[in-house]
């Protein structure tokens, strides 16, 4: 059930008179002390939309990103590996559901958010509309999809509504543990054979550059970043973040044995920051409108499970309500 939305009173209840404009200076100074906001505070509608449209979108990302290295829980090479992504698959659930609980905190419901995802209205990561073709696929999820998630996720631990942060920061100890493990795969797998080896770089040719539109479109063409940083819901613009991503990554490529798909790759002596090539921006707006190699499929799954499974909620409700 949706809370009352938190800058006017509950219906029915007159509330007590509050000045408007001390409620939006008490907000800004809140901010200026890079404070937390908390549910229990008056914030502009502006701010809670921007916050329930980033967190719904991230919390889609999880779930709908269960479903490319879910693929291979049937196909896991060992045990130990099927243990592995049994775990990582299951963490990616776990992230979700907090996630939608700290949009339920802003008076979002959590049912209206999934039916907004299946029927197109709200997104979901661009990088999730690929297919994972082979186990090294698996891997490099988790070097390089898990790694772009924490450059990403890790200034959100100080983002400025208060559940938002404090989700993200049990969030990236995991993404940590998954970035981990896919590089320990990958690792084992270019120690293995020739054929092995050449999986892994097949892989990395087609996770690279997805990898890098994950971070959204340029500063100059992000319409959300300036406002969104202001607020303090985002500490970085979209461009940052990525060349942390690449100046994280092309050390680590080069450990492994593997060559990132890019020939403009240079470092940048002055800087110590690596300059890379130029992103085909149009696949990534592509990929957002529907477009990308998966985009049906991973839609119609959650379609499915949301329509198959919703008995289970019926009678969760019910034993709830029975028992109240
Ligand atoms: N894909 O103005 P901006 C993960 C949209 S979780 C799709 O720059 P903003 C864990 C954007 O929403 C991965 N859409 O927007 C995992 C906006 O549309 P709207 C998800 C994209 O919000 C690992 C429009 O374009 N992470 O990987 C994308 O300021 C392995 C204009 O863009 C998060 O959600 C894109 N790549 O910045 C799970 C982190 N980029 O809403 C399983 C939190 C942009 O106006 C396996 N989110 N758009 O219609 C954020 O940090 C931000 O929302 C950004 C976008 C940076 C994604």
């Amino acid at each position: 059930m949706s809370a009352p939305a938190l800058d006017r009173p509950a219906a029915g209840s007159p509330g007590p008179a509050v000045d408007p404009a001390a409620l939006q200076q008490q907000f800004e100074a809140t901010i200026a002390a890079d404070h937390r906001i908390e549910p229990r505070d008056w914030m502009p509608e502006g701010y809670r939309k921007t916050l329930v449209r980033q967190i719904a979108q991230h919390a889609h990302s999880e779930i709908i990103g269960m479903q490319p290295e879910g693929d291979w829980l049937l196909a896991a090479p060992s045990l130990r590996r099927k243990a592995v992504l049994l775990a990582k698959v299951q963490d990616e659930a776990g992230h979700g559901m907090y996630l939608y609980s700290a949009a339920e905190t802003l008076g979002a419901d959590r049912a209206d958010l999934t039916d907004k995802l299946i029927e197109r209205r709200q997104k979901y990561s661009s990088i999730f509309n690929y297919p994972t073709l082979t186990y090294a696929d698996v891997g490099v999820i988790g070097w390089l999809v898990d790694g772009a998630a924490i450059c990403n996720q890790v200034p959100l631990c100080r983002s400025s509504y208060g559940p938002y942060a404090r989700a993200m920061i049990r969030i990236c100890k995991e993404e940590s543990f998954h970035q981990r493990q896919g590089y320990e795969l990958l690792m084992t797998m270019m120690r293995g054979t020739d054929e092995q080896r050449a999986m892994v770089q097949d892989a990395v040719d087609r996770w690279w550059w997805p990898s890098l539109m994950m971070f959204g479109p340029p500063d100059d063409e992000s319409p959300n970043s300036a406002q969104s940083m202001a607020w303090g819901i985002k500490r970085h613009g979209n461009d940052e973040l990525r060349q942390r991503f690449v100046d994280m990554t092309v050390p680590q490529a080069k450990v492994l044995g593997v060559t990132l798909p890019d020939p403009d790759l240079t470092l940048d002596e002055a800087t110590g920051r690596w300059r890379f090539g130029a992103i085909d921006w149009s696949e990534l707006q592509r990929v957002i409108s529907g477009d990308g190699p998966c985009n049906a499929e991973r839609i119609a799954r959650r379609r499915a499970a949301r329509d198959d499974n919703a008995w289970v909620t019926e009678a969760a409700t019910a034993y709830a309500a029975k028992h109240a």
